[in-house]
């Protein structure tokens, strides 16, 4: 096959698929954006940091005689995932995107959708409430236009500042979590609330079980848009489409 693949990772499925490329010794290397202290290891090489734009991602491609690019990212980080779509463009090096179907609500969810995060804040406007804020560190100040709820903030790492909101409380966990450990935090925490993106995938997806048995609201963000490219739902898609 001669493959020398640029697996953009930072999912389960990602991870999922350095595995399965491993064990058929496959050359390819992984690449994390590098937000968090000590992303997960992985049993391929890999690379941390950002490429330097979409002229920085083709320069990278020439440099590295990348074959192929699996855009394996997660379905929020769209700025990587159009990047990506214009390099290849440009280098002409096939693309495909391994990415988990968005979640749909289930009888007995109460959600709420919103287009953003934007959206997600002006959902809040109410009394206050305990909510559980299930977006990472990224956005949680745009929150602080809805200062009088108690927010359970989960983060993957120690904020290094305090976050900017007044009534806070910080968990430092990362995923993939579990149903019983999340029913067990919105308990112990009283959690009103719970504000999500719709990441899809099983890594995520514990608080939706975890709010569906507390009949707990969920205001659940949609993805943005992202480019129109060959997408697979699957790591033995991902060597369906290497062996075309
Ligand atoms: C750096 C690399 C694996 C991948 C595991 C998945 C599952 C667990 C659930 C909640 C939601 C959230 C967040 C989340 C999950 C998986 C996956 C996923 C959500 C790591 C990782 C990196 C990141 C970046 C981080 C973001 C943040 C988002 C936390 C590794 C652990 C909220 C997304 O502090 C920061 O700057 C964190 C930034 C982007 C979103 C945000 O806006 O803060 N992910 N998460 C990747 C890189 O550097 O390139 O250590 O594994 C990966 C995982 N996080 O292989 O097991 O597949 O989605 N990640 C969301 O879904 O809303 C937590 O708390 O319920
Ligand atoms: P983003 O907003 O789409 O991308 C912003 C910039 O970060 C990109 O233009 C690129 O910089 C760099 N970048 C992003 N992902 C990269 C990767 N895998 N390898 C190298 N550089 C990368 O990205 P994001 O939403 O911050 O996500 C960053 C990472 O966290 C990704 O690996 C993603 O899969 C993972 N993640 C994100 C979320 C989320 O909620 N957004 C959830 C779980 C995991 P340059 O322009 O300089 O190349």
């Amino acid at each position: 096959m001669g493959a020398n693949l640029l697996v953009l990772g930072g999912t389960t499925e990602a991870s999922a698929l350095a595995r399965a490329l491993a064990e058929r010794e496959v050359q390819a290397t992984f690449s994390y954006a590098g937000r968090v202290d000590t992303p997960r290891p992985q049993p391929i090489p890999h690379r941390v940091g950002g490429f330097g734009g979409v002229d920085g991602l083709a320069r990278y491609f020439a440099d590295h005689n990348i074959s192929h690019v699996i855009d394996a990212t997660h379905p929020f980080a769209a700025q990587m995932s159009w990047n990506a779509f214009h390099a290849c463009a440009q280098g002409g090096v096939p693309l495909l995107a391994l990415t988990r179907p968005p979640w749909a609500a289930q009888s007995g969810d109460r959600w709420h959708h919103v287009p953003d995060i934007k959206g997600a804040v002006a959902a809040l406007d109410g009394p206050a409430e305990r909510i559980m804020l299930a977006l990472g560190r990224l956005h949680m100040e745009a929150f602080a236009a809805q200062p009088q709820h108690h927010y359970i903030l989960r983060l993957v790492d120690a904020p290094k500042t305090p976050p900017a909101l007044p009534h806070h409380t910080v968990i430092v966990a990362r995923g993939p979590f579990t149903v019983d450990g999340d029913t067990t935090l919105f308990t112990e925490h009283a959690i009103d609330r719970v504000v999500c993106k719709n990441a899809g995938g099983a890594g995520a997806e514990a608080k939706l079980h975890a709010a569906r048995a507390l009949r707990l609201p969920v205001v659940m963000i949609d993805r943005p848009e992202l480019p129109d490219r060959d997408t697979v739902a699957t790591v033995e898609g991902v060597f369906d489409w290497l062996s075309k």
